[in-house]
């Protein structure tokens, strides 16, 4: 009688210890958030929220507009975060960032419509970190890229288009300190465009002008 008094609520503790178990993994799973930024129509140029603080690692960004209106492109990146423009027909597009740290977007078509959102609660200003410049700007032929490296590494500097399109690229070493690379545009047609300077300390995306 006694030993089956005891046995029933220790039955009760190995089912409790499980079910705790699994509502904790559940949990976890469940706490990936999906965070919704609005943009344009009755907002204006803007998004809405324009500042997310508390992103996981696993969560995900989720932008919902007109894209073709409000095209979207990153321009700032922590570390080997994979880059992500959009400006497709699509109403809404997601991004799940896996790397901790700063990132920063804008809509390529309205100067000063832009958001940033921060991983991990890091929070590390690359685009300071880098003091990334170009010159001269506008350009019609040639445009040196300027910035500082804590450590020698090798990098990327891509042209892209205001649809985020690569449309010219170098890859070179680079050492500790300022450096400063050029690059050919004379192929380019009269327009808006951004340099991105790629490397394992993170991405950085600026402005630049072809005139002629
Ligand atoms: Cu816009």
């Amino acid at each position: 009688m006694d030993g089956g008094l005891y046995l029933i609520p220790m039955f009760m503790n190995i089912r409790t210890v499980f079910l705790v178990i699994a509502l904790l993994a559940f949990g976890t799973f469940a706490k990936a958030t999906t965070h919704i930024i609005k943009f344009g129509q009755s907002l204006g140029f803007i998004y809405q929220p324009s500042e997310l603080v508390n992103v996981a690692i696993g969560d995900t960004i989720q932008w919902e507009g007109f894209f073709t209106f409000h095209p979207l492109l990153a321009t700032q990146l922590p570390e080997t975060a994979p880059e992500f423009h959009f400006d497709g027909v699509d109403t809404i597009f997601t991004y799940v960032p896996q790397v901790n740290g700063e990132y920063k977007y804008i809509c390529t078509a309205h100067e000063g419509m832009g958001g940033r959102f921060v991983v991990g609660g890091s929070s590390v200003d690359v685009e300071d970190q880098f003091a990334l410049t170009a010159f001269p700007n506008p350009t019609s032929d040639n445009l040196s890229i300027s910035f500082s490296l804590t450590e020698g590494a090798n990098a990327r500097i891509a042209i892209i288009d205001i649809h985020g399109k690569q449309v010219a690229m170098t890859t070179d070493a680079f050492g500790t300190g300022r450096n400063t690379a050029s690059i050919n545009i004379t192929m380019l047609p009269v327009g808006v465009y951004y340099y991105r300077l790629e490397t394992p300390e993170g991405t950085a995306v600026r402005k630049f002008t072809v005139s002629r």
